[in-house]
This record gives C-alpha cells, structure tokens and sequence, in this order.
C-alpha cells in the first residue's frame, strides 16, 4: 500500500479525496468476516419488509430489468484501506425501496445477508443517489468472494456497511446493531468523521 498522499477530489476541488487514516490499495481486498456463500439465481429473491406499505419480493429477472446505472466511486474499510475509482453497475437503493413504499415513520434499515451478516444504516443514506444494488464491478460480473449475485454499495459509509450477499432490506423506526455493530463499530461509519469504534 502507497500512502494516501495529494490526491483530490474529481473536478479539482482543493478537498482532500481520500479520508483521514486511509491508504491507498490498488485493487479490492477481499474482506470476509465469515464464509463467502455460493447463491444460485434460480432462488435467489431480495426481499424488503418491515415498516413499508408494500413489502416487495423480487426474483432475478425482476431485479434485473429495473433501471440500472454505473456509476464510479471510492470504498474505504475501517481496515484503513482505501481503493478509488471503482466502477459499480446496478440498481440504486433507492429505486428498490420506493416499490415498497417505506413508511413514514421507518428511519433506519437492517441488510441481511445469505452468510448471516447484518448491518445496520439510517434510511437517509440508503437514499442518496450513490447507493447501489450492484452486480458488476469494474466492468466484470462479481465474483463470489466479493458478494455475488449482488451487494450493496455505499460510498459514504465504510466498507463494513457495504453488505455482500444482500437478501433482505428491513425497514425499522429504531436503529438497532448488525454484525460488527455489535462488536463495536459505529452505528453510523462516515469515513469523512472517522466513526470507526461506538464509544
Ligand atoms: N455479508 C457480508 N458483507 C460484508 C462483509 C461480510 O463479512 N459479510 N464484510 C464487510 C467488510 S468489513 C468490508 S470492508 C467489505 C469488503 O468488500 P470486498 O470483500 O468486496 O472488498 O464487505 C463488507 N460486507
Ligand atoms: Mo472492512
């Protein structure tokens, strides 16, 4: 790993682009904290229940013909690796949670995983443009390891709350603690505020 150094922002903006503590990796680690799950397409479905008018279930087919975007961006682990420009191909978050129609009062959602994992996000996050249902990085379908056939994608988050192997998205009006929340991450993990631990 080279340090993080000089590098920008895009656009040449003077603010920095990578966040503080971070180093520089050329290509994407895999971070697994327990098994990589093989999931076949055939019963593959991505569920969103909880506080929605409308819980939703979707098989492959369906996922796959909602609109789909690349879109180009940074992932950072608490790990303090950083790897930039990674381009992500999928649905935005956002797309999927207005088939279900969140409620009002949902403001935090639970992403559960074919491996067990949870983690936990504030409703608002998950609705910014950035966040992905991604099944294509760097321009090649994901491979096992890195969450196939499809995980999430949050720039703004550290790279735990990326979940792989997403297939539930539970709507709630309290924040509770997934995974590694429970084991003293940060409820939030903004990478720019450097919420690495819960204290
Ligand atoms: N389901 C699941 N999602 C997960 C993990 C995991 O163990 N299980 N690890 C997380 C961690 S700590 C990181 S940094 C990223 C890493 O993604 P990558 O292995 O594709 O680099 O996945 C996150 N998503
Ligand atoms: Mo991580």
């Amino acid at each position: 790993m080279k340090e993080a150094g000089k590098k920008l922002r895009p656009g040449g903006t003077k603010a920095p682009r990578v966040p503080p503590g971070q180093f520089l990796t050329e290509k994407l680690p895999v971070m697994t904290a327990m098994f990589a799950p093989r999931i076949p397409l055939e019963p593959w479905r991505l569920r969103i229940t909880g506080l929605v008018a409308r819980p939703v279930e979707l098989d492959w087919e369906q996922f796959m013909a909602m609109p789909q975007v690349t879109m180009t961006s940074d992932f950072h682990c608490v790990t303090q690796w950083s790897r930039l420009d990674n381009t992500w191909e999928g649905v935005r978050v956002r797309d999927a949670l207005e088939l279900a129609s969140p409620s009002p009062e949902a403001a935090f959602v639970m992403v559960h995983c074919h491996d067990g994992y949870t983690t936990n996000l504030g409703l608002a996050v998950l609705l910014e443009a950035d966040a992905l249902l991604a099944h294509h990085h760097d321009g090649l379908q994901l491979t096992p390891d890195h969450g196939a056939p499809m995980r999430l994608v949050l720039p703004q988050r550290y790279g735990w709350k990326s979940a792989k192997w997403v297939q539930g998205l539970e709507l709630l009006n309290e924040d509770s603690p997934g995974f590694w929340e429970l084991r003293g991450y940060h409820m939030r993990g903004d990478p720019w505020q450097e919420e690495r631990f819960w204290d």
